[in-house]
């Protein structure tokens, strides 16, 4: 196969409900879509889904933007490929720059999955036929507007809920969860707030019978995170630290974190993402970056793999966006997620909301 075309879209759409993490705080997401048009005249669908600013990882959308008009581009338009895990090799002569990478690594499994009749989760390996939704609710301005989301997002259905903590906003909030919901699946993730060796606030929430703790200290802090696994129970989850397959090896080994979040976004694509999965060898769940339809419909097809075995952040469209860039929103329903049964992705492109919404676009 060869890609004949690529297209960048630059799109903003605003988010129903602000979302506030340690570092920052957002209401309105602009992500990079990404369209690979083969020979033939069929088209692929990708999303680039970093933050605007470098506080989750390095990039940003600038970066994506430049990463992947000046590197990417060229190298998708000289590469012929059978299979997406070919491109997504050529790809990978970019160090870094995983956001970028995913969307072009995303529309080529869309396209492949489309060229081959077979809905995108089977193309991966993936059998499920739902996969079960989880949340994750940012820092409120008080503990009862938090206690209002979780009300509410369980009223929904969704089967986990994940709370953000940061200095200041972690032991009282959770507790006061806690205390009302006395068995329902809670973890908290704390984005790497914490100075490594600041274990205080882990082991007072090590009683409170969560499911993970999530990202304790900064991506790179492995040996305070395996520090901190020796003396919680609670088993440590680690995001922002897997940024490579062999990131994943180093934290196994080293026992600094017992569950994985594999997210399509942070690691480069669905084909590092599926090599994850493949590696683990522990319970893993599919993180999400607040995903438009496109990005979310691929975190859908992911976890459908049978290694997928916790609740993921695979929430409906509608619990950030009024309308999606989709033609049919992606529903949870019961805190179930339908995985499609049609061709690739399984959703649609809304090309003309996408039109109205797009503030750069880029043509090669
Ligand atoms: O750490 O999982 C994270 C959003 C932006 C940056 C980092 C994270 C998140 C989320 C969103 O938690 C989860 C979702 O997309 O539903
Ligand atoms: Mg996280």
């Amino acid at each position: 196969m060869r890609i004949e075309r690529v297209e960048l879209r630059r799109v903003r759409l605003p988010l129903v409900h602000e979302f506030r993490t340690s570092s920052h705080a957002k209401r309105e997401l602009e992500h990079i879509l990404v369209t690979l048009t083969g020979a033939d005249g069929a088209v692929g669908w990708g999303e680039s889904a970093s933050p605007s600013g470098p506080f989750y990882s390095a990039e940003t959308v600038d970066s994506c933007w430049a990463v992947a008009r000046s590197f990417l581009t060229p190298i998708v338009l000289a590469t012929e490929w059978e299979h997406p895990a070919e491109l997504a090799g050529a790809l990978a002569r970019v160090r870094g720059n995983h956001f970028a990478r995913a969307g072009f690594d995303i529309a080529a499994w869309d396209l492949w999955a489309r060229a081959n009749g077979v809905p995108l989760a089977r193309a991966l390996g993936g059998q499920r036929a739902t996969v079960e939704a989880g949340v994750s609710l940012g820092i409120e301005p008080a503990i009862d507007d938090l206690l209002t989301q979780v009300d509410l997002r369980i009223a929904e259905g969704y089967r986990r809920v994940k709370l953000k903590i940061a200095p200041g906003w972690d032991v009282a909030p959770i507790k006061a969860i806690r205390e009302k919901y006395p068995t329902f699946p809670l973890h908290v993730d704390a984005n790497g707030a914490y100075p490594p060796g600041d274990t205080g606030v882990f082991e007072e929430l090590d009683d409170l019978g969560l499911l993970m703790i999530e990202q304790p200290y900064p991506p790179r802090a492995l040996l305070a995170h395996a520090e901190l696994q020796q003396r919680i129970t609670t088993p440590i989850c680690l995001d922002e630290s897997i940024e490579e397959v062999d990131d994943l090896l180093t934290v196994l080994r080293l026992d600094a974190g017992r569950i994985i979040n594999i997210k399509v976004s942070r690691m480069g694509g669905l084909t590092p993402a599926l090599r994850a999965h493949d590696l683990a060898g522990v319970p893993v769940w599919c993180g999400g970056m607040h995903e438009f339809g496109i990005g979310r419909a691929a975190n859908v097809a992911l976890c459908a793999l049978p290694g997928f075995t916790l609740p993921s952040d695979v929430s409906g469209s509608d619990k950030y966006y009024a309308r999606d860039v989709t033609t049919a929103p992606i529903v949870s329903s019961g805190g179930l997620v339908d995985v499609p049964t049609t061709p690739g992705l399984g959703f649609e492109a809304d090309l003309e909301f996408i039109a109205g919404r797009t503030t750069d676009l880029f043509q090669a």
